[in-house]
């Protein structure tokens, strides 16, 4: 159990030595082949020089939260480390988005190819016009808990607390492995 806290702090005292910070990404998408969609998204992450992938979250089947009638979400959490700044970042995951085709053009909280949201970046707060971290609606949201609580279950968000408490508090009962 030691080593495996020693080893943690040394890899976060490597991190920050880096100029590094460690930021958690969600993937939603519920038009097309959602997770197809998702391993692409998770591809173009892994390609991208400024980005080290270190964790990826089981692919959840989470009922869609917005307008009725749209099918189910395909929802994950990715976990990287990264030199960006966070508005940087965000260009990055709106890139891939648009590269895979998504629109802007639809109702709130319609239907999509594929959303990248930025969660939460390790020391960074934001709320400029383009940028709200932490993600305003995390705690609210099973859908990002319980992937977030399986990749990063000690996690504490300044402001909010700890993730596992986080996703005790939702209901978590429509969130069911993708198969
Ligand atoms: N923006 C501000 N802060 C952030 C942030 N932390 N991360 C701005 C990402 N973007 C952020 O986003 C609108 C604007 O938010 C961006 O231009 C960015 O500058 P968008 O992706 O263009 O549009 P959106 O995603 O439709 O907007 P919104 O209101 O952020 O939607 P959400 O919150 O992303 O919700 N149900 C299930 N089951 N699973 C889902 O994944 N997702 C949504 C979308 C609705 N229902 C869902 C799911
Ligand atoms: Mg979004």
């Amino acid at each position: 159990m030691a080593d495996v806290a020693g080893s943690r702090v040394k890899r976060q005292v490597a991190t920050k030595a880096r100029g590094k910070a460690r930021a958690y990404i969600a993937l939603g998408a519920n038009l097309g082949d959602p997770p197809a969609q998702l391993q692409a998204a998770l591809r173009s992450l892994r390609s991208a020089p400024a980005l080290e992938v270190i964790a990826v979250s089981q692919f959840y089947r989470t009922p869609p939260l917005g307008p009725p009638g749209q099918p189910d979400y395909c929802n994950a959490v990715c976990v990287v480390d990264t030199a960006l700044e966070p508005e940087t970042l965000l260009d990055l995951l709106q890139g891939i988005e648009n590269a895979a085709g998504r629109k802007r053009d639809g109702e709130r909280w319609g239907p999509r190819l594929l959303d990248l949201d930025l969660l939460h970046m390790e020391g960074r707060v934001s709320e400029t016009p383009r940028l709200t971290l932490p993600h305003p609606q995390l705690q609210r949201r099973a859908f990002v808990l319980v992937p977030l609580a399986q990749v990063a279950p000690e996690l504490a968000i300044p402001g909010l607390g700890p993730i596992a408490t986080l996703a005790a508090a939702v209901d978590r009962s429509g969130v069911v492995p993708w198969h």
